[in-house]
């Protein structure tokens, strides 16, 4: 009698693992909605289109990614609450955008933290990029890679800025984070927070004089045709970030979610070398089209980061000290200091 219910019992198991591992295993048709900001033709656009060929090869045609861009689906923010409430199930965005939901990540946002793609790649990639990464999850985000956006970079209307001084007064729109107004406004700028969805708009009609965002963007979004002035300022490193809906992903089987984590690895790869080249061959693009370009000095860049070291210090305050010193830990490393 023991032994009967003995091989009851595991016979119980085995049927209750193999429907288990089958379920682990499945893949079924699905529809991925995949919005971004940006539009189709930049470096954003381009790499969401490798990530939903990944992933309708991976998963042999049965899952297919609807990518949606121009902020078509609404600016980060609104996608990113969206995503939490399940209503959409992907996006890609800056992590900027996210510090109202998970307050580390305005780590990011330290300007001047890294130096080049290389120290960006091997902090975000590496144990501490990844921690900060896993605190969405318990907003109902699952983050599954970073992107480049890239450095970022001045433009506006109104004058060549040489020198701290020159931001005096200069409407700048900023991303809707406090790191982002708190930095513009200790430089002496009138710092405005906008979704990126409306930044065109408002350069055009004067709402505003400037903006800062990465060579690429200022390129694929057109801003150099409402902007006179670029000053080459690297003022700070901006990561995209490739986001699931929490409440989806738990939906999903093993198998599913690796397809979603090989395909974002694999466009992730992709982005930061496509990105980059783009980035280098930018510049003379926007000479080409007329914008009118400076470098900042290493002198006056030097009088910025002094003058940031304040905003330094809240962001530290704010995600805690122990998380900035192994993000500070981190960066030495990549450097190899
Ligand atoms: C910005 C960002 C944008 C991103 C994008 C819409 O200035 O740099 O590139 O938020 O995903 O808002």
């Amino acid at each position: 009698k023991i032994k009967s219910l003995a091989l009851a019992a595991s016979l119980t198991l085995a049927v209750t693992m193999s429907v288990g591992a089958a379920h682990a295993q499945e893949v079924k048709h699905r529809i991925i909605r995949f919005g971004y900001g940006l539009n189709d033709i930049s470096n954003q656009g381009r790499a969401t289109k490798v990530f939903a060929d990944e992933v309708e090869k991976l998963s042999g045609g049965k899952m297919k990614v609807r990518a949606i861009g121009g902020a078509a689906l609404g600016s980060d923010v609104q996608m990113q609450q969206a995503l939490i409430g399940g209503a959409q199930e992907m996006m890609v965005g800056s992590t900027a955008t996210l510090v109202g939901i998970t307050k580390e990540m305005a780590i990011w946002d330290t300007p001047f933290l890294f130096n080049n793609g290389k120290e960006a790649d091997a902090v975000l990639d590496g144990p501490v990029g990844q921690k900060i990464m896993d605190k969405l999850q318990e907003k109902g985000l699952v983050g599954l890679v970073y992107w480049e956006n890239g450095f970022r970079n001045l433009t506006n209307n109104k004058r060549a800025v040489a020198k701290l001084e020159d931001l005096d007064g200069i409407k700048l729109r900023v991303m809707q984070n406090n790191v982002f107004i708190d930095s513009f406004k200790t430089l002496g700028a009138n710092a405005v927070p906008l979704p990126f969805s409306e930044l065109f708009t408002a350069l055009e009609t004067k709402t505003v004089d400037g903006q800062e965002n990465p060579f690429n963007t200022i390129l694929s979004s057109k801003f150099y045709e409402v902007q006179k002035y670029l000053t080459v300022t690297n003022h700070v490193y901006s990561p995209w970030i490739v986001l699931v809906s929490k409440k989806y992903w738990d939906g999903l089987s093993k198998t599913e979610q690796k397809v979603l984590m090989d395909a974002a690895r694999k466009s992730r790869d992709f982005e930061r070398q496509d990105t980059r080249a783009e980035a280098d061959k930018a510049l003379a693009d926007l000479k080409a089209k007329g914008m009118q370009i400076n470098q900042l000095s290493p002198m006056e860049a030097n009088r910025m980061r002094d003058k940031l070291s304040t905003v330094n210090a809240g962001i530290a305050a704010n995600v805690g000290q122990p998380l900035w010193d192994e993000v500070q830990a981190a960066v030495k490393k990549a450097r190899g200091a």
